[in-house]
């Protein structure tokens, strides 16, 4: 199996952590996902995640082809449910929500992805994706019927980690909700941190460069910024969390 885009993580993460920006397809149409991704691109960003909780529209695939033509950066597909799945990307977060106790979200999903992930041939990446408590309810956990991990409870986390990394996963996503309210807190990215030897990724909430430099310091491998950077007027933004992101370490 291709494992191109997972080294090339690994290689981005050596001396310093990543900076990924999400694109939620169903919020812009073909041409503005294709100008935010060049963007993206042009000012620091080390890869695109490209997915959310919904597909509400029919241009996912085309979205992805099109972004692909433009942009060198890898694009990752972050899906929602089992139908996200498109050959022109390149690769795929499987992703693994150890922290539901719903067989919807941790098994069923996957069982029906599994056959279209092995006819587009794209690189899978397992993830650990592990919802945390963030203040208010967030799309994930509607939508995914699951309790996040209460957000003072670090050894909850923890325990929930050093299980995924046991089970084999390769990454570790700490989730606070795309639009959250309260980002994940610092001492549970530290104390997860210090138990697992995979990347950790962290998302959710982080609005301002600060705040990314405060996530990335804590231990986060991978920063993923996605709300705080629709509708900017000035993409040196994009920039200012790509520094503050890179200068970690
Ligand atoms: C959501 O972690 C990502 O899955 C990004 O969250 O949109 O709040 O940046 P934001």
């Amino acid at each position: 199996m291709k494992d191109t885009t997972f080294k090339y993580l690994l290689d981005t993460i050596r001396d310093k952590s990543a900076f990924l920006c999400l694109i939620d397809p169903d919020k812009l149409e073909i041409n503005q996902s294709i100008e935010v991704a060049q963007l993206y691109a042009e000012n620091g960003a080390d890869a695109i995640l490209i997915g959310g909780s919904m597909m509400m529209n029919n241009w996912f695939s085309d979205t992805i082809k099109e972004i692909k033509k433009q942009v060198n950066i890898p694009l990752i597909i972050f899906p929602g449910i089992f139908n996200f799945v498109c050959p022109h990307a390149d690769a795929l977060l499987m992703l693994n929500m150890l922290s539901s106790r719903n067989p919807q979200v941790l098994i069923n999903e996957q069982v029906r992805s599994a056959p279209l992930v092995y006819h587009s041939k794209l690189e899978v990446i397992p993830t650990a994706y592990l919802l945390i408590e963030s203040g208010s309810l967030s799309s994930v956990q509607y939508m995914s019927h699951s309790f996040p991990i209460p957000r003072l409870k670090s050894d909850i986390a923890v325990a929930h980690s050093l299980a995924a990394q046991y089970m084999g996963q390769k990454l570790i996503y700490l989730e606070a909700g795309s639009g959250a309210v309260l980002q994940v807190p610092d001492e549970m990215i530290k104390a997860v941190k210090e138990h697992i030897d995979v990347p950790l990724i962290v998302g959710g909430g982080i609005r301002t460069p600060e705040l990314a430099y405060e996530k990335a310091t804590a231990g986060a491998d991978i920063i993923v910024v996605g709300t705080a950077l629709e509708n900017i007027d000035n993409p040196l933004i994009i920039k200012e969390f790509a520094d503050a992101i890179h200068k970690k370490k």
